[in-house]
């Protein structure tokens, strides 16, 4: 049976890359999980002609994905800033207060929600992975441990009312059943509240061939134009768009219902002037694949030439990215010693389908590398803050992409 758009329901789908069989982004093991037999699913990537989405052809169900995850919004530095302007923000341009109600799908820790509580705003989680709810309790922002559903809708407006405002980060690209995801976004929202979310931007992934963000969260590629088409067919409008740094390069969508009275931005019109011709032509994704193999060769001869001078190879950052890059990349614990990370809950664990294991930086001091791969390299300036001292003792680093640079 043809695939068809998870948006529009065309079956004239185009692939247009494949990355192969790859192991579950974040599916890290412990050392007893290394001799079982390790799921993988195909990450293919395909084009729609008729919405201009991209997409992925094989969608692995959300409950393996998501009830339980290793990922930490507070990990970073960076992203706790990141919220913390994105909460001042918002509460300054949505007029939030102590009798308004701020939802956040896809909570994480509570990052956002506890920042939002600085303003006195009302705040609520919704976080399928009990793991991280339970992280989020504990920094007393209160947390629905689930997905967004009618139910946790219906408990909300029961307890709190409608929301003046929610936000979906790094979540609206994760959820197969976009338009169901609406109904209740629109549902919980009041009718002049605002929807605010944030996404990879596929133009930036384009052109900083970032193809490491193409795993099995990650279900859409979202440019504004395909993001306009999904949000005006189902009642609602984005009315204005912002190009922020997150992840390398992120849209923050600001989106209204149908019949509110808020003015739409020109930031709109003009973002969506300058994709024309760009995310809506199958070339450029063809072209795109060319240079993803072209990408690959370049770091892995690379890595092979520095271990082939005896070098000894570390990494810096086990973020899910790293799982596509690797396993693409074919490289594995034959070429990178270890990979420090620094959120606890991923050291002592192996990376998915590599098996490189995951450390404290503290093992940057017991055995000291030649090299360090940049794995998150969208923290690439905070991390080379905090190995200075290994930079001064001559230590290389390593960005891995859009083609490796040693710095
Ligand atoms: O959509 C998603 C993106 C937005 O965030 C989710 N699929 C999960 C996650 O993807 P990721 O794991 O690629 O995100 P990060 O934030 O790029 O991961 C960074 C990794 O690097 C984390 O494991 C933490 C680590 N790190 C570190 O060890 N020391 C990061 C910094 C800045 C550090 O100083």
């Amino acid at each position: 049976m043809k695939m068809k758009c998870k948006i529009c329901n065309n079956d004239n789908l185009v692939k247009f890359l494949s990355l192969g069989d790859t192991a579950l982004a974040n599916s890290y093991l412990s050392e007893k999980d290394l001799n079982k037999e390790e799921k993988k699913f195909p990450l293919d990537l395909c084009f729609c002609p008729t919405c201009n989405l991209v997409q992925l052809m094989y969608i692995v169900s959300p409950e393996v994905l998501f009830k339980h995850y290793l990922y930490v919004s507070s990990t970073s530095n960076t992203f706790k800033l990141h919220f913390a302007q994105m909460a001042e923000s918002l509460t300054g341009e949505c007029n939030l207060g102590e009798k308004s109600l701020a939802v956040d799908v896809g909570s994480n820790d509570g990052l956002l929600l506890k920042a939002f509580q600085k303003y006195g705003v009302k705040t609520i989680g919704v976080e399928p992975a009990t793991n991280l709810a339970r992280i989020a309790e504990q920094n007393d922002v209160e947390t629905i441990n689930d997905f967004l559903n009618y139910q946790v809708v219906d408990r909300i407006i029961n307890s709190n009312g409608k929301a003046d405002v929610v936000t979906a980060n790094n979540v609206f690209a994760h959820i197969a059943d976009i338009h169901g995801m609406l109904k209740n976004v629109k549902l919980l929202l009041k009718d002049d509240g605002i929807f605010v979310i944030e996404v990879a931007y596929l133009v930036d992934m384009l052109n900083q061939m970032t193809f490491d963000s193409i795993y099995h969260e990650h279900i859409f590629y979202y440019s504004l134009t395909s993001l306009d088409y999904i949000f005006k067919n189902n009642g609602m409008q984005i009315f204005k768009v912002q190009h922020v740094p997150s992840h390398g390069g992120s849209l923050r969508a600001f989106v209204k219902k149908q019949g509110s009275d808020i003015r739409v931005d020109s930031s709109v019109s003009e973002f969506l002037k300058k994709e024309k011709g760009l995310v809506d032509d199958i070339k450029t994704y063809k072209e795109f694949a060319t240079k993803v193999y072209t990408a690959k060769e370049k770091l892995k001869n690379s890595i092979r030439a520095l271990k082939g001078q005896g070098k000894r190879l570390a990494a810096y950052g086990a973020p899910a990215k790293a799982t596509t890059l690797l396993s693409f990349c074919e490289i594995d614990r034959n070429w990178i010693d270890y990979i420090v990370d620094d959120s606890p809950l991923k050291q002592g664990l192996f990376t998915p389908g590599t098996h490189i294991p995951i450390v404290s930086p503290r093992m940057l001091d017991e055995k000291m590398p030649d090299y360090i791969l940049i794995l998150a390299w969208n923290f690439a300036e905070e991390i080379l803050n905090k190995t200075k001292k290994y930079r001064d003792a001559g230590v290389q680093f390593i960005i891995p992409l859009p083609e490796p640079v040693i710095i």
